[in-house]
C-alpha cells in the first residue's frame, strides 16, 4: 500500500476553541476544562504542522461554542470548498464565519438546494478514493445528501456517491474512517441500516470504539493516546500512530477529524 498518495495534505485550517466551548451541544455529562482543551488543541495543531502542513489558526468565536469543529461547516474537494448547512440550528452561523477565512485560492460553492431544506454536517461526509459516503442521520438529511451529491458530481462526474443511513453515533465519521482507499476503521456502536457497500472494515473493540475517528494524514494517524489497540491496528495499516489527548473535546462529542479542514 502506498501511504504517500493517500490523504496527503499541504495546508489546513483550525480554530482556537472559545472560552464558551462548554456551552456547545453534547450528549456527555462531564464538565470541560477550557485551559486543558486549549493545550490539547495546541498540541493537535502543532502535530499537523510537524507533518508538513501549512496550518492557519482562526481566532476563537465566542458566539459559536462549537465553532472550533471546523469540519462541519465546509467540505473540501480538490480546490473547491462546498459550504454546508449544519443540522443544528445554533451551528448554522458558523458557515459564513468560516467562509470569510477560507483561502482565496479555493473556489467556494453552496449546496445545490432548490427548496432550502437541505442540512449537511461535514462530519457526515467520508471521502475514500473515487467514493463518497454521505451519512444520513440527525444532522444530515436526504435533501442535504442530494444537494451535496449534485455539487460533488458537478466537480467530478466519475465520483460514486452512496447515502448511508445510520444511528448510534453522532456523525458518520464518528463511526467510520478510511485507512486507505480500500480499508475502513469502524466503531462497533455505529448501527448501519443496510450493509455497507464495502466489506473491508476493521471493527474496533467496544471500549475503543470512539477511536475509529482517527485523523489519517500524510502517512500518519492522530489517535487517542489511551487507545493502544487502535494504535496497533493503525501500524498494521502502515500508518504511524501519533497518540494525543483530546479528552476535553470528547466531552463535547468531538474527536480528531472535526478539529481541522485539510486541503
Ligand atoms: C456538535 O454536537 O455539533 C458538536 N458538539 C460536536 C461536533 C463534532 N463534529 C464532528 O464530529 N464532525
Amino acid at each position: 500500500m502506498d501511504t504517500n498518495n493517500f490523504r496527503y495534505f499541504t495546508s489546513g485550517i483550525a480554530r482556537t476553541p472559545p472560552l464558551s466551548m462548554a456551552a456547545g451541544i453534547t450528549t456527555q455529562k462531564e464538565s470541560v476544562d477550557i485551559d486543558l482543551a486549549r493545550q490539547q488543541h495546541q498540541a493537535y495543531f502543532k502535530t499537523l504542522q510537524d507533518l508538513g502542513i501549512r496550518m492557519s489558526l482562526l481566532q476563537p468565536a465566542e458566539n459559536f461554542p462549537d465553532s472550533h469543529f471546523v469540519e462541519d461547516a465546509a467540505i473540501i474537494y480538490g480546490n473547491t470548498a462546498i459550504l454546508t448547512r449544519p443540522g443544528a440550528l445554533e451551528r448554522r452561523g458558523e458557515v459564513s464565519l468560516l467562509n470569510s477565512h477560507l483561502p482565496s485560492n479555493l473556489n467556494t460553492v453552496e449546496l445545490d438546494d432548490e427548496n432550502h431544506d437541505a442540512t449537511v454536517d461535514g462530519g457526515d461526509v467520508l471521502m475514500m478514493g473515487d467514493k463518497v459516503f454521505i451519512g444520513l442521520s440527525y444532522r444530515t438529511n436526504l435533501a442535504g445528501a442530494q444537494a451535496l451529491s449534485k455539487r460533488l458530481k458537478n466537480l467530478n462526474p466519475q465520483l460514486n456517491v452512496y447515502f448511508i443511513e445510520f444511528s448510534g453515533v453522532l456523525h458518520l465519521k464518528s463511526g467510520l474512517i478510511a485507512l486507505n482507499d480500500d480499508v475502513l476503521l469502524g466503531n462497533p456502536y455505529l448501527k448501519l441500516k443496510n450493509p455497507f457497500p464495502l466489506n473491508k472494515i476493521i471493527w474496533l473493540p467496544k471500549e475503543e470504539g470512539y477511536a475509529a475517528n482517527a485523523l489519517v494524514v500524510n502517512g500518519a494517524a492522530l489517535v487517542f493516546k489511551e487507545c493502544t489497540h487502535t494504535q496497533e491496528v493503525l501500524k498494521q495499516a502502515n500508518l504511524i500512530p501519533i497518540p494525543l489527548d483530546l479528552s476535553e473535546f470528547r466531552k463535547m462529542d468531538g474527536s480528531f477529524t472535526c478539529l481541522s479542514l485539510l486541503m
